[in-house]
């Protein structure tokens, strides 16, 4: 029955709105959405961390500039699993819309594509949303990232906006060191090997001892996986796929640059270049190092900015490591992340009003002045923050500029905390909207020069490496199971191999042959999702 009432459903948007009952909404502007009193029944998670929904400023300020009335309903975010799939089983009493309710991949297949009481929305957005429309247009991956193998869309995507957010991996090196040896900023990986033996060699911290450690970081394997890039293969940081631009997927562990980038670890380290301590070191450890008194040892590290691991002092000394290439001539590519969010609002098929509720969405879409975005992320203006101008005055701003940022949080131990309590259920919930570029945090510049080195070296050369796709329930199940097997192998070995307790020359064969079958079978179940 659900599955025929979505359907007459699409029909009557596909004939045309006129069949729809669209008289409610306001057609001379913007907000308010609707010209007559219509409520609305929505249902979302509240994480313990959050306030009453209904108290909160954003939810508040959302109706009053929609003149939508909300009936929210909540469930503590520990039961919500259970209460979703419980309550979705409940026909005649489903909500109009699901809120921030982390609706799964697998979710949106099983109530869209297979039983039809969540609402496909592809049709409505370009007509009720613009906000959102214009940011699918400029970036088609967004779209095909949320849309199930059956071509619909069900779910509207929270997108990070924040180029800095979305890159994957910052490799920081000695800028310093390398100007004081002469040497010129490495674009393949045979300079950078030569930079690094020369941090080891050449005392460029000028002590007279060899104490620099040309390449330190943490225990986090992923910081070698990543560099398979400098070999052409950019790969996905959670599964280690990429695809090539004919549609090809590969895993990475399975290619041959695999064993190339193993192998230039593997002489690093021999060659001493790899801090011997790696695998043991969390990110506080890292730290400790490159705060350490005396003369600074650190030649290279994986982190996100350079002043988590070294004095903010000479946070500037250290630069992006440029997307490298094998051999000169190469197209550089790096990895970037969508941005994307998933599953953060939902239409059911008890909906009357579905293009209320995405005009209503929109409003939080608005990616040139942020209105909504900006009330999603930090409250109101003015209030909740402000601006002020060089001399520290308040002042009023039409146009963000975070340098100016002053967040008001009186009375709360911090502005987390605050947003959490009253503004909104952006902090602790992925909530539909767009943010990063809004960010609830003041500005400085130690933050200024990430973005200015990921707008140099890397921001030219991303590419997304595999995007989000929609895999079956029994498909997600088994690529799950798979991946715990590979991961597994491939870390030991290729910890093994850098380290030297494994030779690439040697046993390369022994762990392909371990990973081949298993590593073809997690490939085929992606390559698949990705082919639709
Ligand atoms: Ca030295």
């Amino acid at each position: 029955m659900k599955k025929l009432a979505a359907l007459i459903l699409v029909l009557i948007m596909m004939t045309g709105t006129a069949l729809a009952d669209t008289s409610v909404l306001n057609t001379e502007s913007v907000y308010p959405v609707v010209t007559s009193e219509l409520t609305l029944d929505m249902l979302g998670p509240r994480d313990a961390s959050q306030g009453e929904w209904e108290d909160l400023k954003f939810f508040k300020k959302w109706q009053e500039i929609t003149g939508v009335k909300l009936n929210i309903e909540t469930v503590p975010e520990d039961n919500w699993a259970t209460a979703i799939n419980l309550r979705m089983m409940e026909e005649g009493n489903l909500p109009d819309f699901i809120y921030a309710g982390g609706i799964t991949a697998a979710q949106e297949v099983d109530w869209g594509d297979d039983q039809g009481i969540l609402l496909p929305l592809e049709e409505l957005i370009p007509q009720y949303m613009p906000n959102l429309s214009a940011l699918l247009d400029a970036d088609p991956v967004l779209r095909s990232s949320i849309t199930t193998p059956a071509g619909h869309i069900y779910c509207l995507p929270w997108i990070n906006d924040m180029p800095r957010d979305l890159t994957s991996g910052k490799y920081w090196i000695n800028n310093a060191w390398l100007q004081k040896l002469g040497i010129a900023e490495p674009k393949t990986v045979d300079e950078l090997y030569a930079a690094l033996k020369a941090f080891k060699e050449q005392d460029p911290n000028g002590n007279g001892q060899a104490d620099e450690i040309p390449y330190s970081g943490t225990k986090q394997i992923k910081d070698f996986y990543r560099t398979l890039a400098w070999w052409g293969k950019n790969i996905d940081n959670n599964n280690q796929l990429g695809t090539t631009d004919d549609g090809e997927v590969y895993y990475g562990p399975l290619t041959p640059e695999w064993k190339e980038m193993v192998t230039f670890w593997a002489n690093a380290w021999k060659d001493g270049l790899v801090d011997t301590q790696i695998f043991e070191m969390d990110s506080a450890a890292l730290k400790a190092k490159g705060q350490a008194e005396g003369d600074q040892t650190l030649g290279m590290f994986q982190t996100a900015g350079a002043f988590l691991v070294i004095p903010s002092e000479q946070n500037e000394d250290y630069t992006i490591v440029s997307c490298l290439v094998k051999n000169e001539g190469d197209t550089p590519v790096w990895t970037r992340t969508t941005g994307l969010s998933r599953g953060t609002l939902a239409i059911t098929c008890e909906c009357e009003y579905p293009e209320v509720v995405l005009r209503m969405a929109d409003w939080v879409y608005e990616w040139k002045e942020y209105e909504g975005g900006i009330y999603n992320m930090r409250g109101e203006a003015g209030v909740d923050f402000y601006y002020v101008d060089e001399n520290g005055e308040q002042t009023e701003q039409a146009k963000i500029d975070r340098e100016h940022l002053v967040l008001e949080y009186t009375g709360y131990d911090s502005f987390e905390v605050k947003r959490a309590k009253v503004l909104t259920a952006n902090s602790g919930s992925t909530t539909p909207g767009i943010g990063g570029g809004t960010m609830p945090q003041v500005i400085y510049p130690l933050n200024d020069w990430i973005n200015t080195e990921v707008e140099r070296q890397q921001i030219p050369f991303w590419k997304v490496a595999y995007p989000d796709v929609y895999l079956s329930a029994e498909d997600t199940n088994r690529a799950a199971d798979l991946k715990v097997q590979l991961d597994y192998a491939v870390e030991t070995w290729t910890a093994q191999f850098i380290t030297g307790s494994k030779s690439v020359e040697t046993d390369y064969d022994a762990f392909l042959s371990e990973i081949q079958k298993l590593g073809e079978e997690y490939l085929a179940i992606y390559q698949a999702a990705y082919a639709k």
